[in-house]
């Protein structure tokens, strides 16, 4: 595709379709010229029936009444001030003919959009007008701007960073209040900011291990380590946390995976039924009832949840339970939040025993349930509460007793403990997590190498690597590829 910036384009920067107005936007060396062309500025053409005055009459400013038609432009827009509005028409320069009654904004450079002299023609709306006003701009020797482009020419002119591009495209296409919100707090510039705040206390870092490198005497990873250490604890620890704000967008745009599990007959398939609040999942006395996983998707404290019922864990004896159970080991390796459900009608066995076990391995964020509390005997109490780690919930998914509370825990690990704080900087875009895990694997990996008492050079390498990657999320060094990438998922008149 050719970007050429020496250009001057034009899109209809409004949606196409029926609509009160339409905005024809003009950037480029020659959207004033372009618009001087098309453009008659002032002016009525047609006399108010209550004027009294003929066809052709003299109006306020010196101005002929009558149909306009066929008249010349004035070169209004090259005299008018920098963003200023003028009331005119525009009219076909091939044949004279008028297109429609406009208002028309100048914008010179570089305080504009794209920092790009720019024109915008507020037309009537509706395809045939607007499609008309545009194809008169088109005549003029400028060209229709492709998706993105205006914004592309706001980020290669410097005016923006990418980060702030890409927020663009996410305001435009958010679908939820929050989500715009998030957007927003990003076009303003506070992802960026933070990102080159950790850049420059990087740069800071390479530049005294440089230093150090003229000192061989110093030139030792105890050294490095001391130096560096606090400060990439500290650029570790805030790139987790925006790391972690991503996880918390996810689950406000897809849900939480939460999955039920627990040994046969523990009450998992009740306990789905009561979060759900409806009888999903079917419940009967016999274990391995549940053979299969079961779905539910419902708003719990106003987080979306995918509540997953699941086999009970114990070792199968026929081939579709085998199944089941195969499947609930894999949703386990899916979940965000496992709910272990422990039956407190009997004394916990080795199934529940392992479960613990396989939930602490994995590291997944885990909620232990001790259910059936209605019928629980303080022994059976006793020796669960010694099994299970963190504060294990007594519930009785048959009465609905305790089921508040653990909505409550659930809610928690939903919201990461975090919405209360409307205005946290939420990671939204998949482009900049990617780059920033890597960057912090490569801070990893600089701390690694302090430790083990390797050489400044060694150190200093990788924190240049974290730097560079940090500055892709602005688009330092950005090629021509990316670029497209990101630009051509803009909607046109972006
Ligand atoms: N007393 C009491 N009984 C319960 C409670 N929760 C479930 N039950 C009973 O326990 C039995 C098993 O319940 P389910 O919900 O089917 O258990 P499950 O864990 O899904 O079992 P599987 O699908 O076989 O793995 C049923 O008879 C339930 O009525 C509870 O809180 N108190
Ligand atoms: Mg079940």
């Amino acid at each position: 595709m050719d970007y050429s910036m020496n250009d001057t384009i034009a899109a209809l920067s409004t949606a196409v379709g029926d609509a009160g107005i339409a905005i024809v936007r003009i950037s480029g060396p020659n959207a004033f010229p372009a618009a001087d062309r098309l453009f008659l500025s002032g002016g009525r053409t047609r006399p108010k029936k209550h004027s009294g005055l003929p066809d052709g009459g003299s109006g306020p400013f010196g101005r002929p009444y009558g149909d306009r038609a066929g008249q010349a432009p004035d070169g209004h827009v090259g005299k008018m001030k920098s963003h200023t509005v003028a009331y005119g028409q525009v009219a076909d320069p091939a044949d004279g003919g008028l297109i429609d009654e406009v208002l028309l904004l100048k914008m010179a450079s570089p305080r504009t959009y794209t920092r790009e002299d720019v024109v915008e023609i507020h037309c009537h709306g509706g395809r045939v007008v607007a499609g008309e006003v545009l194809r008169a701009v088109f005549a003029q020797g400028v060209r229709p701007a492709e998706a993105g482009e205006f914004t592309r020419r706001a980020f290669l002119n410097g005016r923006i960073d990418l980060a702030e591009a890409e927020a663009v495209m996410d305001l435009v296409r958010s679908h939820t209040a929050r989500g715009a919100r998030a957007a927003m707090e990003q076009l303003d510039g506070r992802l960026s900011e933070l990102v080159a705040a950790m850049r420059e206390a990087l740069l800071t870092l390479i530049g005294q291990m440089e230093a150090n490198l003229d000192f061989p005497e110093h030139d030792t990873g105890e050294v490095a380590l001391d130096m560096a250490g606090p400060i990439l604890a500290e650029l570790q620890a805030e790139l987790r946390r925006l790391l972690d704000s991503y996880s918390q967008g996810r689950i406000l745009r897809e849900g939480l995976n939460l999955v039920i599990a627990g040994r046969p007959n523990a009450g998992k398939s009740s306990l789905m039924n009561r979060l759900a609040g409806y009888d999903r999942s079917i419940v009967d006395e016999i274990p391995g009832t549940t053979r299969d996983t079961v779905e539910s998707f419902i708003n719990l404290r106003g987080f979306p949840v995918h509540l997953l019922d699941t086999a009970g864990l114990r070792e199968a004896t026929d081939a579709v339970e085998k199944m089941g159970v195969e499947r609930t080991l894999d949703a386990l390796e899916r979940a965000e939040l496992v709910v272990a459900v422990f039956d407190g009608a009997g004394m916990p066995g080795p199934e529940d025993a392992k479960l613990v076990e396989r939930l602490k391995k994995s590291g997944i964020r885990s909620l232990y349930v001790m259910n059936k509390a209605d019928v629980m005997d303080p022994t059976v109490e006793t020796a669960l509460r010694e099994l299970l780690p963190d504060r294990p919930l007594a519930v009785s998914a048959l009465l609905g007793t305790g089921i508040g509370a653990l909505m409550d825990r659930i809610a928690e690990t939903a919201s990461g403990n975090r919405f209360e704080s409307d205005n946290a900087l939420l990671l939204t875009n998949a482009r900049h997590r990617h780059l920033l895990e890597m960057a912090e694997s490569a801070l990893a990996e600089a701390v690694k190498a302090c430790r083990e008492g390797m050489t400044h050079d060694v150190v200093a390498f990788l924190l240049r690597d974290a730097w560079s990657l940090l500055g892709g999320i602005l688009g330092a060094d950005a090629g021509e590829e990316l670029l497209d990438s990101i630009f051509s998922r803009f909607c046109i008149g972006k």
